[in-house]
């Protein structure tokens, strides 16, 4: 897509699942020059994907660093000390995210309370706060949320992270809406169930109960959501894909998963 050429495109969570598959999905995708700024918290894995990325295509620099999104503090600094080539976000992957526990109101771990919140949306909020004055001055940028299916239908044993991404499709349609007046786009991705290390961490390492959660049914995989992250960016810079709802074809609800 050349509509992609020249773009410099910041992912968070770029270290695994969904933002490493649409660092891929942009690198494949880009028809001219991009730059790509990958962050995670986990620097060998970015460096990792950085270096298949560089070796692959001829067409794309790329910039990577430490990001944890809940250190709020964090996320300006980051931006700031971008090197001057990378510093003109045109495309936000606001990816970073998590869910942990399953556990019932009443006896959810407040650590986990806090990991989520933290993450999920103060630090999602941070990061849109830091980059977006810039995208409305140049006048252009796209900013893609990672919402979900629990953003519109909440489940039992999913109060916080449920709360989560409410909060974030709550954010993220004012947002669109206070920038009506200006070219840059707000973009919310909502996928079910997409088999990452999501599941896996959800259930503190337990790849057993991970695995469960898909049995019987074949859930999305991290590159169908890039797909659709890359689709969303490449269309005419008028066209707002503002909310798209994705499942697998044995999925309709959190509460409908066909096991066959
Ligand atoms: C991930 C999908 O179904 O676990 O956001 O809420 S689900």
């Amino acid at each position: 897509a050349k509509r992609l050429a020249d773009k410099v495109i910041f992912i968070t969570g770029a270290s695994s699942g969904i933002g490493q598959a649409t660092a891929r999905e942009f690198a494949s995708a880009a028809n001219g020059q991009i730059k790509l700024v990958l962050s995670a918290r986990r620097l060998d894995r970015l460096k990792s994907l950085s270096d298949e990325l560089t070796s692959s295509y001829k067409n794309i620099s790329v910039y990577y660093n430490v990001l944890d999104v809940s250190k709020i503090a964090s996320i300006p600094v980051f931006i700031d000390s971008l090197p001057s080539e990378f510093k003109e976000i045109d495309i936000l992957i606001n990816n970073a995210g998590k869910a942990i526990g399953v556990d019932k109101v009443g006896s959810i771990k407040q650590d986990d309370i806090n990991d989520m919140f933290q993450t999920n949306v103060l630090g999602m909020i941070q990061v849109v706060q830091s980059i977006l004055p810039g995208m409305i001055e140049r006048k252009r940028g796209d900013i893609v949320q990672l919402g979900s299916i629990a953003g519109r239908e909440p489940y039992p044993g999913g109060a916080i992270y449920c709360a989560t991404k409410h909060s974030l499709r709550a954010f993220t349609s004012a947002l669109r809406k206070e920038v009506v007046n200006s070219p840059v786009r707000i973009i919310e991705i909502q996928p079910g169930a997409v088999e990452t290390e999501f599941s896996k961490v959800r259930y503190y390492g337990d790849e057993k109960a991970a695995k469960k959660v898909y049995e019987g049914g074949e859930p999305l995989v991290a590159e169908d959501i890039a797909e659709l992250i890359v689709f969303s960016c490449s269309r005419r810079a008028n066209t707002v894909i503002a909310e798209t709802l994705v499942f697998p074809t044995c999925q309709a609800s959190p509460f409908h998963y066909y096991r066959g």
